[in-house]
């Protein structure tokens, strides 16, 4: 039966798949949303990601493609190219990236051979896995070298990261992180790979939109390649990025395509230009402000209801809270606290002592929040209902009790409903 016979919407056709996303949306506006890598879309971003370009093959870049019927797919992936391009300031965009992993694994594919040394922060210490992780295809096809924070303050220890960098002599240095709550020296790490002659590589996904912005410094200028995801403070769609110096765009494109990846998702494409359009209006370099601001208020606001900050605070969009004084684990503590309608996630913290399945922190990010409309003044609000929720469950041996968590659900869906969630 061709579907054009018969084509009802999702609502008609898939009662169960449509009901789930019904009850998403709900959780989405319901409930505090804190993890440091999620965020809302705009409901034009999310038009785009559900348009009919998921439909097309593309395999190939504008120009030099594998199939027919590109009049649309080209102009379209030139315009989101472009579009990255004057956002970062960069001299060339591949927008093709699935993710941020692929991303990450094609800036190896593109500037390493198997089997050479590379260098990135620990995850541990708040690297990413794709930073030479030991489990990580990075870690397992590459000689990893890991770098640190210095155990007295937290912060990464530049003096480690050139001591390892000479004594290594790494062919690509990473620059970046997935739990890090303070500003990346660019200029510092650029001046250390200069010294050993190795390519440094930064991973913005955290901080992209922070960075397009205007508040957080840019790696552009000091960095071979630059990859991230479009999806975090960048506020896109899931995708990935990876930007370069003009020297190095064959080989970063080669690697993507054909080297780790078939055909782009042109509706992330489209997607992504609309995000990139958008991050670069006015209004987002408030929204980026906005968002350091909320998590600068937010952990200050942390800190005098009792709870540890690693390092003390944050510079950018992301905070870790040590748990450890509390008595609980960061685990128990992101389950009870999820229960109270309140969105985050485990993490482990520098030098933990607990096991990364059940680690000491929890990582709380402000993008999806400041998405939202909140702002500095509504922090101390948030950081109520979290160190409520801590305090609940580290004095009932990690349990929340459901009438506790349903009147703390209550009470954040009445507060954050003064807060439309975008694109819902
Ligand atoms: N999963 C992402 C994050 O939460 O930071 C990184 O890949």
């Amino acid at each position: 039966m061709p579907m054009t016979e018969r084509d009802p919407s999702l609502a008609v056709a898939d009662t169960e798949v449509n009901e789930l996303i019904l009850q998403e949306d709900r959780r989405q506006r319901e409930s505090l949303r804190l993890i440091a890598s999620e965020n809302y879309t705009s409901k034009a971003v999310l038009e785009a990601c559900a348009s009919s370009l998921t439909n097309k093959y593309a395999e190939g870049y504008a120009g030099k493609r594998y199939y027919e019927g590109m009049s649309v797919i080209d102009p379209l992936e030139r315009l989101a190219i472009d579009r990255a391009k004057s956002l970062f300031g960069a001299e060339h965009a591949n927008v093709q990236p699935y993710s941020g992993s692929p991303a990450n694994l094609a800036v190896l594919l593109a500037l390493c051979e198997p089997g050479d040394t590379i260098m990135g922060l620990s995850l541990p210490a708040g690297g990413h896995l794709t930073h030479g992780w030991k489990v990580s295809a990075t870690g397992i096809y590459y000689n990893s070298v890991q770098y640190g924070v210095r155990e007295s303050d937290h912060l990464i220890d530049l003096d480690q990261v050139r001591d390892l960098a000479k004594q290594h002599r790494p062919k690509l240095i990473w620059v970046g992180h997935s739990a890090y709550p303070r500003v990346l020296d660019f200029p510092a790490f650029a001046e250390i790979a200069a010294e050993v002659d190795a390519y440094l590589a930064a991973d913005i996904a955290h901080v992209a939109g922070l960075v397009a912005g205007g508040a957080h410094p840019s790696p552009i200028p000091h960095c071979h390649a630059v990859s991230s995801t479009t999806h975090k403070t960048l506020r896109g769609p899931r995708g990935g990025l990876i930007m370069c110096r003009k020297a190095h765009a064959k080989a970063i494109d080669k690697a993507v395509f054909p080297g780790l990846q078939g055909g782009p998702h042109n509706h992330t494409t489209a997607a992504m230009a609309v995000a990139f359009k958008e991050a670069a209006q006015p209004s987002f370099r408030d929204y980026a402000t906005t968002v350091v601001a909320n998590a600068k208020a937010l952990a200050e606001a942390l800190i005098g209801a009792g709870l540890d900050l690693i390092t003390g605070g944050t510079d950018n969009h992301l905070m870790l809270v040590d748990l450890t004084s509390t008595g609980i684990s960061g685990r128990v503590g992101a389950k009870a606290l999820d229960r109270c309608g309140i969105e985050l996630n485990c993490n482990s913290i520098p030098f933990d002592r607990r096991k990364p399945f059940d680690p000491s922190g929890l990582r709380i990010g402000a993008a999806a929040v400041t998405s939202r409309g909140l702002r500095p003044e509504h922090m101390p609000m948030l950081a109520g209902f979290i160190s409520d929720g801590v305090r609940e469950a580290a004095s009932n041996d990690g349990q929340v009790s459901e009438e506790f968590a349903a009147r703390m659900r209550g009470e954040i869906a009445e507060f954050l409903a003064e807060f439309p969630a975008p694109g819902l």
